[in-house]
């Protein structure tokens, strides 16, 4: 139930309902449907699987039983033509509460974005978060042949590499994409279990990263919390048991291609219901936020700045509107259900400061967007606002850019993405927590001239094609193969 953030599945991220499609010789008597999600990580690995013939691994809120062909908790996919493995880890409601919405999410995420203020330690949460990284663990042993490749999949897998290392031969590769920031070491002090946390993940060959930043403050965690380790900063290697982990910056991508083809298919008589379905004047330049609704990506301090726009602004009250896309996330952990009703009442609060009979400065949505629907807001918004407090990467704002067919958008992007690391120079960059200039920088953008916007977004997109999801894919499996030897052939996981 990925929405194509690649990471984050069941997070609260929405995917788009598929005709349900039958699975294997029983399929009469247990259909089984496929959600399909758009974009993102899911889908750049599905053909790799398909490719491979490996095996993925995972645990979902959809209906794991898969008992059909009689293989367990396996099934071959995609359904009309079998070409790789699922394997379904089946977490009863208590582990997912304790794993996911416990460790995962009121301790690692908080603490790996910087709010070690909104970590709640329950009691057994940490052991799930051990248990249900055994189970993977224990999975991933009953497919790994000499030669696999095992893949993992950001902070919900800290303990899993070094279990895994245990049981599966040596000649087999462990690989691991951290797909959100990584603290400082104060920040780190606070974890519970710290030194089992580092040295879980130093049972992976390699460990990624969006960006250095996040890349060297791991190996400056390992220095301080693990004495024994030796960390050579400039090879980006870590020695420990006996083990060599490589640690690296690869920054992630989008399907550029395929964001850029959906826009162009976009057609008048789309954008038209969209204005009308929001109730927007037809002739209103547009600016458009779309994120989890998550405290990390600065959506009420969006929502200050824009008041504070439209304050001194009302020239552009009635040609102005912002339409905010906020997808609900983690709802039930106290910290973000506290948000969301900060959000709501602040986008009420500026509405009814400007809003007139026939405009809304705020249109504000928790509804699920169609993936040609989002296509056809990211071409035609005027400005594109991404102003995170800090993100690992943030693809949307590489998806806005892919999607810019007609090179006359301007991104606001804050300085504290992973994304700004390649895209700042042409981007409008903001610091998320200065309103004021935030407010101004939204003017600036609106005032551009359309030349200094085609220029800027022309060399905005040739980055985002330059570094897009498949290179992203290949550089993984490359920097393995060089890590350990050219046995990585075949990929499990
Ligand atoms: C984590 C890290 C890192 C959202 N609403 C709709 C929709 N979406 C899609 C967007 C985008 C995705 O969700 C969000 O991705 P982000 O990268 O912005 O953020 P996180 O979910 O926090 O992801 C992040 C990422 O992992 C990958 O490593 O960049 O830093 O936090 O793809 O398009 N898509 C559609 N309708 C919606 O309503 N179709």
């Amino acid at each position: 139930s990925d929405s194509g953030s690649g990471s984050d599945s069941d997070s609260g991220s929405q995917s788009r309902p598929q005709n349900g499609a039958d699975v294997g010789p029983n399929s009469n008597t247990n259909p089984i449907s496929v959600d399909e999600p758009t974009g993102g990580l899911t889908a750049g690995i599905d053909p790799v699987l398909q490719e491979a013939n490996g095996t993925w691994i995972a645990w979902g809120d959809g209906d794991a039983d898969f008992d059909v062909t009689n293989q367990r908790d396996c099934v071959r996919v995609p359904p009309d033509d079998e070409a790789y493995t699922l394997r379904r880890i089946d977490l009863s409601e208590e582990a997912v509460d304790a794993y996911y919405r416990g460790f995962s999410n009121r301790v690692l995420w908080p603490l790996c974005h910087g709010f070690a203020e909104l970590v709640e330690e329950r009691s057994d949460d940490l052991e799930w978060y051990r248990t249900v990284n055994e189970r993977f663990a224990a999975a991933v042993a009953d497919h790994a042949s000499d030669d696999a490749v095992v893949w993992l999949q950001d902070y919900h897998f800290a303990l899993a590499p070094r279990m895994i290392r245990q049981t599966i031969p040596d000649s087999a590769s462990i690989a691991q994409f951290w797909h959100i920031p990584w603290p400082s070491p104060a920040t780190f002090d606070y974890c519970p279990a710290h030194e089992e946390i580092l040295e879980g993940l130093l049972g992976n060959d390699l460990l990624g990263f969006h960006v250095e930043r996040y890349a060297n403050a791991f190996l400056d965690c390992v220095r301080r919390f693990l004495p024994d380790a030796t960390v050579d900063h400039e090879q980006g290697t870590i020695q420990y048991n006996g083990q060599t982990t490589r640690v690296v910056a690869t920054p992630m991508g989008v399907d550029a291609a395929s964001y850029d083809q959906q826009a162009r298919e976009t057609d008048a008589e789309q954008l038209l219901s969209l204005f009308d379905r929001y109730d927007i004047p037809r002739n209103s330049a547009i600016g458009l936020g779309v994120d989890r609704l998550d405290y990390t990506k600065g959506i009420p301090e969006r929502l200050t700045a824009l008041e504070g726009f439209f304050a001194e602004n009302p020239r552009w009250h009635g040609d102005f509107t912002f339409i905010q896309k906020a997808t609900p996330s983690r709802t039930e952990i106290p910290a973000y259900a506290r948000h969301g009703d900060i959000v709501r009442s602040e986008v009420d609060r500026i509405n009814r400061r400007f809003g007139t009979d026939d405009w809304q400065p705020i249109v504000y949505t928790e509804d699920y967007v169609e993936h040609e629907d989002l296509c056809a807001l990211y071409r035609h918004a005027d400005v594109m606002i991404v102003s995170p407090l800090i993100d690992g990467m943030n693809l949307v704002a590489q998806e806005y850019v892919a999607a810019s067919v007609e090179t006359d958008g301007t991104l606001l992007l804050s300085d504290r993405a992973g994304a700004h690391e390649r895209l700042s120079s042409h981007a409008l960059t903001i610091d998320p927590t200065d309103v004021s200039g935030f407010a101004t920088a939204i003017g600036d953008a609106l005032s551009m001239t359309p030349q200094d916007r085609t220029r800027r977004m022309d060399a905005l997109r040739s980055s985002v094609f330059g570094g897009d999801i498949d290179d992203w894919m290949a550089t993984q499996f490359a920097l393995l193969r060089r890590v350990h030897g050219d046995g990585a052939a075949g990929i499990e996981s």
